[in-house]
């Protein structure tokens, strides 16, 4: 049995396509269906939905052969025991520092200000703002990283943006791309070795979906 970790949503719905040009049909919706392992046309090969965040785990701990993760969730996973073959180039967007429109994000920086910065990832911002020199307090957030600064609980954020219509809605712009994301395919190491025979064909067959 080939197991393979999707999260609902985005990554699950730009997944489809490149299974189906595998060859493989998804039997049930995740969005109407209560099931958390879900049947495909292919007797030998099986979905599993977990958290987009958690599907890195399941394929480390080879609960999952292979699995498609945000490299935002990879980035703050880091990746132990992962084969990462393939960028799928789906699920796109980018990781930015936002601040509230009325903010002067660029001179709070070149005077040296202590930001404080809200985010949900947390390894990403440190990393960054380490690299630029720019001294920063990081408060861990879980989702609606947006509203942090609206209520004073951060100067700026760390936040996905694709249309920019989260950030306009609520009064903040983006000041500064730190990396442009996309999905990745992940690939449990030891799975590879052991049944390449198995997992190489789908590897391949999402390369030339991909290509
Ligand atoms: O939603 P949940 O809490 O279950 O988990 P999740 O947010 O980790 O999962 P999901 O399904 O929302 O995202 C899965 C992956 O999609 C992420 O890991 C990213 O790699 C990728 N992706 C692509 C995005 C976006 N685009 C995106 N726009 N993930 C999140 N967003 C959010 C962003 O955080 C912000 O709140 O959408 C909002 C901004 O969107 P715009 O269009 O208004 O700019
Ligand atoms: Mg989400």
């Amino acid at each position: 049995m080939i197991t393979i970790a999707l999260s609902k949503g985005r990554i699950f719905d730009e997944t489809l396509p490149l299974l189906k040009a595998a060859g493989i049909a998804v039997r049930e919706d995740p969005e109407t269906s209560r099931k958390l392992i879900l049947k495909t046309n292919r007797r030998d090969v099986r979905v599993i939905i977990v958290r987009a965040a958690d599907v890195p785990t399941y394929v480390q701990y080879g609960a999952a052969d292979l699995g498609v993760a945000g490299q935002d969730v990879l980035d703050e996973h880091g990746g132990q025991g992962l084969y990462r073959p393939l960028d799928l180039k789906i699920a796109r967007c980018r990781m930015m520092v936002a601040v509230p429109n009325g903010f002067d994000y660029q001179r709070a920086v070149r005077h040296g200000a202590r930001l404080r910065v809200a985010t949900k990832y947390v390894q990403t911002a440190r990393e960054h703002f380490a690299e630029k020199g720019v001294h920063v307090d990081l408060i861990k957030l879980y989702g609606s990283m947006e509203l942090a600064p609206l209520v004073g609980l951060a100067d700026a954020i760390v936040d996905l943006v694709s249309t920019g219509n989260t950030l306009r809605a609520n009064n903040l712009k983006a000041v500064e791309e730190i990396a442009p994301v996309s999905a990745r395919l992940i690939v449990n190491q030891a799975a590879l070795k052991l049944r390449r025979s198995a997992i190489q064909p789908l590897l391949d067959a999402f390369a030339r979906a991909t290509a």
